[in-house]
């Protein structure tokens, strides 16, 4: 009997337990404090507190994580997304105890945690990278090698990934500042300040290949995600297939990413991200993310593959059945990440209850999350709170019913970003597939207007039903006949006339 101990919380967690359950193993929840009655703790056959809420001391406590799966008699260990689902030390410390670690051996881990090496790795193996140095640089050589690799040129940091640390420079002058801003911001993230360069991929769409293996040697991909729209390097909105990809460039990327893949040894669900050229024919590597992503369910439901059940299967050592001549990809699937933050006040993080919650559901619409009424969005964790993801025959009819699910979406108590995706969703340049990453951050706004409008609406709302609700009230007391005003003065004891 196979026991899964999830080493995560929310939404993801929800979804492992569900294809761990379907598999007909056994869950396992961790939860910290303030996670006590979240989803994932009632949904998993047996629980387990491993700390106060904040996630340096829970979610991030190697050493709780596996005490419980030793008292558990947990069998894998599923570390989901973010918290240590990249820690190379994790997945080894979890081997070590004689546990499967469900992702990728953890020598593959290390070898794309540290992009210089990736990025010689992909060299290698004849993956395109961007064109830059393949050397983390000292100072003086960044100064002597910038204006050979030709500006604009990008700062990034070795140990980074997601934009940390990454600076973009469009002069000589400049460099001196940006270098010490980046090594700073490196050091202080990672404990590493190595960086190198790359020239500067103007127009670019953000474009990844998802792509799974086993221990056996087969690798094969699932096509790519469109990923581009993204706010300050957080991913908005993601959508399959990418409108900017034909059939041939799906070939081209795909064996690029399986390329790569298998360069470092690699087998579970991993992405290759890469940058996809103006152009729409040259593609770069340039970055893998050796953990199951957020955004899977898109390529889950193009493609009919259940990514979970595999990463829990190939953990135990079974074969990947699936063969590349087997993937097809039906229709066109889009998903909105859900943020508890308002977006008519620059994204502010939301707290507090869920006070009604209506998910959306109907034929091709997909909610995966751990929200319900009474639950606490806090601030110790990541304000994404929920996925929701359409799937159409067409984009076009995925757009439509994205506008419909969006509609349909109602969650009281905290603001959310459904404003922003319902905005999106109407953009000409979203709905001619024609955006790139710099789309949202110079070309997007949210106007204030309707944020202003809805409050107003909601305090003029809130004061006529306590008027009404008082006049109920003194209706339900007084004998017919009496003023409102005498029975108002006679319940604050004034004499007043019958
Ligand atoms: C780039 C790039 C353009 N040229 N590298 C963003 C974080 C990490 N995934 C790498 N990223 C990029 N690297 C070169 N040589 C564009 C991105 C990029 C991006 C950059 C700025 C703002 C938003 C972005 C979204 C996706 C990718």
């Amino acid at each position: 009997m196979q026991k899964v101990l999830i080493a995560n919380r929310g939404e993801i967690a929800v979804r492992i337990i569900r294809a761990a359950q379907e598999l007909g193993y056994a869950t396992v929840a961790v939860y910290s404090d303030g996670d006590r009655a979240a989803l994932h703790v009632r949904l998993a056959d047996e629980a387990f507190n491993i700390g106060p809420s904040p996630a340096a001391e829970s979610y991030l406590r190697i050493d709780r994580i596996l005490d419980v799966a030793r008292r558990s008699g947990a069998t894998l260990v599923h570390p989901g997304y973010g918290f240590l689902a990249e820690n190379q030390a994790f997945a080894q410390a979890v081997i070590d105890a004689g546990l499967r670690f469900v992702g990728p051996p953890p020598s593959a881990i290390h070898a794309m945690g540290d992009k210089v090496r990736a990025r010689q790795a992909m060299i290698a193996a004849g993956v395109p990278v961007v064109p830059g140095t393949a050397e983390g640089l000292t100072d003086d050589e960044v100064l002597a090698q910038a204006p050979g690799i030709g500006f604009p040129v990008l700062i990034k940091a070795s140990a980074g990934g997601g934009g940390k640390g990454m600076r973009r420079v469009d002069k000589a002058d400049d460099l001196v500042d940006a270098l010490a801003a980046a090594r700073r911001e490196s050091a202080k993230a990672f404990g590493d300040d190595t960086v190198y360069l790359e020239k500067l991929v103007e127009g670019a769409r953000h474009v990844e290949i998802q792509v799974l293996g086993d221990q056996h040697g087969h690798v094969i991909h699932l096509g790519e995600r469109e990923c581009s729209m993204q706010r300050r390097h957080q991913k908005v909105l993601e959508e399959c297939p990418s409108p900017a990809v034909t059939t041939v460039l799906r070939e081209r990327m795909g064996a690029a990413a399986v390329a790569a893949a298998k360069a470092v040894g690699y087998y579970s669900a991993g992405t290759c991200e890469f940058l996809l050229d103006e152009n729409g024919e040259d593609f770069y590597f340039l970055e893998m993310n050796t953990r199951l992503q957020v955004e899977h369910p898109v390529t889950e439901v193009v493609t009919g593959v259940d990514l979970v059940k595999h990463m829990l299967r190939i953990a135990l050592g079974r074969k990947l059945r699936l063969t590349q001549e087997h993937v097809r990809w039906t229709g066109h699937a889009i998903e909105c990440r859900i943020n508890a933050e308002d977006p008519f006040h620059n994204f502010l993080p939301s707290t507090g209850r869920v006070t009604s919650l209506q998910e959306p559901s109907g034929p091709g619409v997909r909610v995966d999350s751990a929200l319900f009424e009474g639950y606490e969005v806090s601030l110790y964790y990541d304000p994404m709170v929920a996925k929701l993801i359409v799937h159409g025959q067409t984009r076009p009819d995925a757009i439509l019913r994205m506008r419909r699910a969006l509609a349909e979406y109602r969650i009281a108590g905290i603001r959310t970003t459904i404003p922003l995706h319902q905005r999106l969703m109407d953009m000409t340049q979203f709905i001619s597939g024609s955006y790139d990453t710099s789309y949202l951050e110079h070309h997007f706004t949210m106007t204030h207007v309707e944020g202003r409008d809805f409050d107003r609406v909601a305090a003029i709302t809130a004061t006529l039903l306590a008027h009404q609700h008082r006049s109920d009230a003194i209706n339900r007391l007084a004998p017919v006949g009496d003023s409102e005003w005498k029975r108002f003065g006679r319940r604050q004891g004034m004499r007043v006339s019958s």
